[in-house]
């Protein structure tokens, strides 16, 4: 099944579904072995790992190169956080059409202005007219060759201390623009927003969460509330995060790599991961046999 229509499939299941965040080719396909249906394309975690901040320091192309990586690595949808859509309704076109090219299956674009913030960085973030981002949508939908390509558009209302009537009014307004799904998104400790906003949710469209703040709130609420999906958005890169620092300490510390060693990947899964053995077959298969030898197929 085509990833668009796996990522279609999956906001409207009846089950409460999740993505996980990957950042890198390797992390999207260790998202993909365990187990989840469709991955989030962090923009914090993404230019996390350039070494940038989450304001559109990273170019779009720059993004685009890193999830082509992801999507060529990985059989499962992957959901660009495409930020406000890296311009005005004309570059979201523009982004559509690259998305569509790398298999990209989707796109969570936001109501806040060029060049975004991260939602978790100060206080009452400046919000894009509700009009002209609903153009955006529109332009992406129209943009679409792919029926099943789907745009998702993310209220930033809750982040910018807005009400929920505001935030229901951008929702309402987003999804008669085209938009597939609405990201809700909250900072608060507590899911409380969230529930309340999807108290007052009461037109057939999936709402998307990302229970980062609010991660001691059970998902048996979620589910409960009717979320359609939740994101775990940027575990991975802090986890690894964590890992790595430990470990280039350690190796500082005691100037040699023994007891790190037994803590690290053994090679041969550094090579699975890669499909090392797919390379193998391949040179058997096009490589004349005096070569052979000398790549050690
Ligand atoms: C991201 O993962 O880049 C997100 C989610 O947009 S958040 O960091 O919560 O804004
Ligand atoms: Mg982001």
């Amino acid at each position: 099944m085509k990833k668009t229509t796996q990522f279609k499939h999956l906001l409207h299941s009846p089950r409460l579904e999740f993505l996980l965040e990957a950042h890198s080719g390797l992390s999207a396909r260790i998202v993909e072995e365990a187990g989840f249906s469709g991955i989030w394309g962090s923009g914090l975690s993404i230019s996390a790992a350039l070494g940038v901040r989450d304001s559109n320091e990273a170019s779009w192309t720059q993004v685009l190169e890193v999830v082509e990586f992801m999507s060529d690595a990985t059989g499962i949808p992957i959901l660009l956080d495409a930020d406000t859509g890296y311009g005005n309704f004309n570059n979201v076109r523009r982004l559509v059409r690259k998305l569509e090219q790398r298999d990209v299956a989707a796109m969570c674009i936001e109501d806040k202005l060029f060049p975004k913030s991260n939602s978790f960085i100060g206080e009452r973030q400046p919000l894009a007219d509700p009009d002209e981002f609903a153009g955006k949508i529109k332009a992406a939908k129209d943009t679409q060759r792919d029926s099943d390509f789907c745009v998702v558009a993310r209220v930033e209302g809750f982040i910018a201390g807005r009400s929920l009537q505001e935030a229901l009014q951008r929702a309402h307004l987003y999804r008669e623009a085209g938009a597939d799904a609405i990201l809700v998104h909250s900072k608060r400790p507590d899911a409380d927003e969230i529930l309340s906003f999807m108290q007052h949710w009461d037109v057939p469209c999936p709402i998307v969460i990302v229970p980062t703040t609010y991660s001691g709130t059970p998902t048996a609420c979620f589910r409960q509330a009717g979320v359609s999906t939740v994101i775990w958005a940027n575990h991975l890169m802090r986890s690894s995060l964590v890992a790595m620092q430990r470990a280039a300490s350690r190796i500082y510390q005691e100037e040699s790599v023994v007891q790190t060693e037994p803590h690290a990947a053994p090679l041969e899964e550094v090579f699975r991961l890669q499909d090392a053995a797919e390379l193998r077959a391949a040179e058997k298969a096009y490589l004349p046999e005096k070569r052979l030898e000398t790549v050690g197929a």
